[in-house]
């Protein structure tokens, strides 16, 4: 399939605007690692994964494990864009009763797993992975995760079962924005040589500029054509992507824009 650069671009721009706009009208959620992550959305949802918003539970469709599930809003954007359910559904983030929750669920058409709590979606990632190869299906499963949830033990016990069991349908896309909750993940937690320590668990390792659309669509390409091992893509983001006042700035992890903050994001967004 031949990558549509303007429409993944245009998308992107749209998961960015309507992140802010969840997060100002919630008045809470996390918009730093939604902007970090819309390319990354956009290269899954509008070229390399295959879908029916028809039929969200189709069971040959590509898995997507969103296990930094904080980043939702970017998730629900994409599903919106993608068809899954009305953009006007967006308004219900964060409401009580609603499918579109505070962190990613089950109650969102599509999504199989709770995420939220971080350090857990590769493992859950490994078993859907596993089921589709004893059910002979041909689908992938793509786990999103932050690189402070790196930090997590469990993510580590993950990796090294995915590669024992050659889980070659399992792809990790790592959001390296270099940012977590408190500052930066190399003076809290060091996690680098990054792709060092996935390749010496037995994964073929990628990387990318995350907000590159051509680099993130051949990164995917190549880490689907890689047979007999688990992948991961190490892209390369910067937290905030968009808007001036939010990139590299850990404050904007649980914080929502006001008015006026929410205006100037996007017209910002809007012109880039
Ligand atoms: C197990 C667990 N511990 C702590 C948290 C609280 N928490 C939510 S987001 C976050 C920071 C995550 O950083 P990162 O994975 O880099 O995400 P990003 O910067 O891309 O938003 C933390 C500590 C959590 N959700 N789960």
């Amino acid at each position: 399939m031949l990558a549509d650069a303007d429409r993944l671009k245009k998308a992107a721009k749209e998961i960015r605007k309507q992140s802010l706009i969840m997060t100002h009208d919630a008045g809470s959620g996390h918009p730093g690692g939604s902007l970090s992550c819309a390319e990354i959305l956009s290269a899954l949802f509008f070229y390399k994964m295959k879908y029916n918003p028809k039929d969200p539970k189709w069971p040959d469709r590509d898995r997507i494990v969103m296990s930094k599930g904080h980043a939702s809003p970017a998730l629900y954007a994409a599903l919106s864009e993608a068809g899954f359910f009305p953009k006007e559904e967006l308004k219900t983030y964060r409401q009580l009763n609603s499918r579109l929750q505070g962190h990613a669920s089950i109650y969102t058409p599509s999504i199989d797993i709770c995420t939220g709590s971080l350090g857990q979606g590769l493992s859950v990632g490994n078993g859907i992975a596993m089921a589709g190869k004893l059910d002979s299906k041909s689908y992938n499963v793509y786990v999103i995760m932050g690189d402070g949830e790196l930090q997590e033990g469990q993510v580590w016990e993950a990796a090294k079962s995915a590669a024992h069991y050659k889980l070659d349908n399992i792809i990790a896309i790592v959001d390296r924005n270099g940012l977590q909750q408190n500052g930066p993940t190399e003076k809290l937690m060091r996690i680098e040589p990054l792709a060092e320590k996935f390749h010496a668990f037995g994964w073929h390792t990628i990387e990318v500029d995350g907000h590159n659309i051509s680099e993130l669509v051949n990164g995917l390409d190549l880490a689907t054509s890689i047979k007999g091992k688990p992948k991961v893509v190490i892209a390369k983001t910067i937290k905030g992507k968009g808007v001036s006042f939010m990139e590299n700035v850990s404050s904007w992890h649980g914080k929502a824009p006001n008015d006026d903050q929410l205006k100037q994001a996007l017209s910002e967004v809007e012109a880039n």
